[in-house]
């Protein structure tokens, strides 16, 4: 990947995140700390990795996305709608009763949704049916799945874990969005997974570290995943809960925010500031 391309991708990390705002400036609330850590990670797998076609979201050998962290969903709206999925004016729906973009994710309601999440631990078993069906159906599709690290103390993930392990399912790619915090506090004073790559790689996982919010790192994560492992692949991605807000960045009071239209106006600021410093780069 060239540096331009790669400033792209950074200056499409930044348009997501800017998404998220206008849907927060609708709603005056919602999940942002989770949706900003991870923001890095889908913005490369929408706009990068992904074999899919937004014109036909349900292309038969189109790449899965499992967000099993579903209160994570803005930033997998904001990708949605960068990548031309659904009309942006959609986004202004974000809080409205009967919107396309409910507060937890509805593949009812969406199109590019593949699972009904929110309820947490429930993703990767999801994701790991589906790997199996792709790998049944020859269509060499691969299935994306990101879940928090609060996530990890339901036991579910570790059963679909085991599995995934057993049956060698090489087409299945969790991110771990270890951004150390979870809804009320530090994940390791909550529920303690760590080493998480060690648990992974202790279950049979091919297992990689990275920092999660550096878009060079996830793209070269992406491309060094083995394509004949025989194992399925954890990504544990080190990243900072709200990064890209400045004053909320690694504080937990930022895993649901009620928004003020002063601390709004300064996030749009410095997000759109940002995008401008990418732009040129992109342009020059
Ligand atoms: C089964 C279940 N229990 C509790 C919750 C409430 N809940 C919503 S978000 C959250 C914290 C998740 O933390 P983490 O996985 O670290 O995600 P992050 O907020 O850091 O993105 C919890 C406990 C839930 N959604 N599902
Ligand atoms: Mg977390």
């Amino acid at each position: 990947m060239t540096e331009k391309e790669m400033t792209r991708l950074k200056l499409q990390a930044t348009q997501c995140r800017l998404n998220v705002l206008r849907m927060l400036r609708a709603s005056h609330h919602g999940h942002i700390g989770g949706a900003f850590s991870a923001m890095d990670i889908v913005t490369a797998l929408y706009f990068y990795k992904m074999r899919l076609d937004p014109k036909r979201p349900d292309m038969e050998n189109r790449d899965r996305f499992v967000l099993s962290a579903g209160h994570k969903c803005l930033c997998q709206y904001s990708a949605l709608a960068e990548r031309g999925y659904f009309p942006k004016e959609i986004l202004d729906t974000y809080g409205s009763l009967d919107s396309k973009i409910p507060g937890h994710p509805d593949m009812h309601k969406l199109p590019g949704i593949e699972a009904n999440t929110g309820a947490l631990g429930h993703g990767l078993s999801i994701a790991l049916g589906m790997a199996l069906g792709q790998r049944l159906s020859r269509t060499g599709a691969n299935v994306y799945v990101v879940m928090g690290d609060g996530e990890l103390a339901e036991g579910s993930n570790w059963e679909a874990a085991a599995a995934a392990a057993h049956h060698k399912v090489e087409n299945l790619v969790a991110f771990i969005d270890f951004n150390g915090l979870q809804i009320s506090g530090r994940v390791q004073d909550v529920m303690d997974f760590t080493p998480i790559a060690g648990h992974f790689k202790a279950f049979g996982w091919n297992t990689m570290e990275i920092n999660g919010n550096c878009m060079e790192e996830v793209v070269q994560a992406l491309d060094s995943i083995p394509a004949d492992a025989s194992r399925p692949t954890a990504i544990v991605a080190h990243t900072i809960k709200a990064k890209g807000l400045s004053f909320g960045e690694g504080d937990v009071a930022y895993h649901f925010w009620n928004t003020t239209d002063e601390l709004m106006d300064r996030a749009e600021q410095e997000l759109q500031a940002l995008a401008e410093q990418y732009r040129k780069a992109v342009e020059a």
